[in-house]
């Protein structure tokens, strides 16, 4: 199991700075993880998530590592961490939410989930068993137990019926993966997940049930799927006051640098979102002076740096002229630079935080920096 340590918390707010032990490496908190979907960030080499980034943990997705290359390729390559080669830690979401938002005719029972496969059509069934097992196969450090995210808005006797649903896959998932051995010889650890959609009354009732589970890490998941922000924080807020203070907690899929630095200040310790590679390939950048559509003819002849801060070595090694020439012509290094450069502002962004907290001025920092790399430039 892994070991988290707080090591701070903030004055003003619920923001925390921790540190979580793998098998794999120590992860300093709060820390943002780049999705790595089917073991590869998109557009970006593994040596630069290391040595640009400073990723310390990526994200992959056992839905896509099911369907391709599959368990039997992954088990022979000794686990994803190998076959990959990638040596710092992972984590895995079960399933549970790509299920739902990208296989076509979902079929859910009580046993699980049937589906059909968005890559060749085939059919297949996810059970909390089933995909506990997939996840010893990828070997991930940290799975995530199989649930179901109600959409948003969605009717409160549907929330409360996938969440108890969510509640009895759970507790098969603890079986399961108590009973099993991991293969690779580091250890795994379990996160559960909290849903409950917008309704008050259901968060509390899943963060309490979940809470009991007493498990390594617990995430909040069914938020950022459409809801005003306000509601997102609000169901954070109430969650974080149950979920246990000395466990990693994880917001699911979120989100952008606003949404994580308040987030943060709610007492969240982990995030993942495609946002910054996918909004990068489409040349939008996040930089600590606002947010630049690259693409826009304004950088046609301005030679300064990517972001002047210098985050990582492609911001002081191309020009905002140069990287939109790459994009005007298509090139596919545009891509690469823009990748790597927004997920290193992302590090970037959690570090600061992280050495705000620590420092006792996490509130101030945010109220200061929000507005400046919030504005459209
Ligand atoms: N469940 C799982 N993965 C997720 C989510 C969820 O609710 C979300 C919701 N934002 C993102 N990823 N298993």
């Amino acid at each position: 199991m892994l070991r988290f340590e707080l090591e701070a918390m903030d004055p003003g707010s619920k923001a925390r700075a921790g540190r979580i032990a793998t098998d794999h490496g120590v992860i300093e908190t709060p820390i943002f993880m780049p999705v790595g979907t089917v073991g590869s960030v998109k557009a970006v080499h593994q040596y630069e998530l290391v040595d640009d980034v400073d990723a310390k943990i990526i994200l992959g997705n056992t839905y896509h590592l099911y369907l391709r290359p599959g368990t039997d390729v992954l088990k022979k390559a000794g686990g994803l961490h190998r076959f990959m080669g990638w040596e710092r830690p992972i984590l895995t979401d079960s399933g549970g939410y790509q299920v739902f938002s990208l296989a076509e005719n979902r079929k859910l029972t009580e046993e699980g989930a049937r589906f059909k496969s968005h890559i060749d059509g085939s059919y297949h069934m996810f059970t909390p068993e089933g995909v506990m097992d997939i996840q010893r196969s990828i070997g991930a450090d940290v799975v995530m137990a199989f649930d179901e995210c109600p959409p948003w808005p969605c009717d409160e006797r549907y929330v409360e019926e996938s969440m108890h649903l969510t509640h009895r896959w759970l507790e098969r998932c603890i079986r399961r993966f108590d009973e099993t051995p991991s293969l690779y010889g580091y250890e795994q650890s379990l996160f559960g997940i909290v849903q409950g959609g917008t309704v008050s009354r259901l968060r509390k009732e899943s963060a309490e049930f979940v809470a009991s589970k007493n498990l390594s890490g617990n995430a909040i998941g069914g938020l950022s799927v459409g809801e005003p922000a306000e509601l997102m924080y609000e169901m954070t807020d109430l969650v974080t006051d149950i979920l246990p203070a000395d466990r990693p907690r994880y917001l699911m899929g979120v989100g952008t640098p606003e949404n994580i630095l308040n987030s943060i200040a709610l007492g969240v310790d982990m995030f993942d979102c495609v946002m910054p590679t996918r909004n990068g390939r489409n040349g939008m950048l996040f930089t600590t002076e606002g947010i630049i559509n690259i693409k826009n003819r304004r950088w046609a002849d301005d030679f300064s740096p990517i972001d002047p801060a210098g985050i990582s070595r492609v911001d002081f090694q191309y020009s905002k002229a140069y990287l939109r020439h790459l994009f005007v012509a298509d090139e596919f290094l545009g891509r690469q630079i823009a990748s790597v450069h927004n997920l290193a502002f992302y590090l970037w962004l959690v570090r600061e935080a992280r050495r705000h907290i620590v420092q006792g001025d996490f509130v101030e920092w945010k109220n200061e920096i929000l507005p400046v790399i919030s504005r459209r430039l």
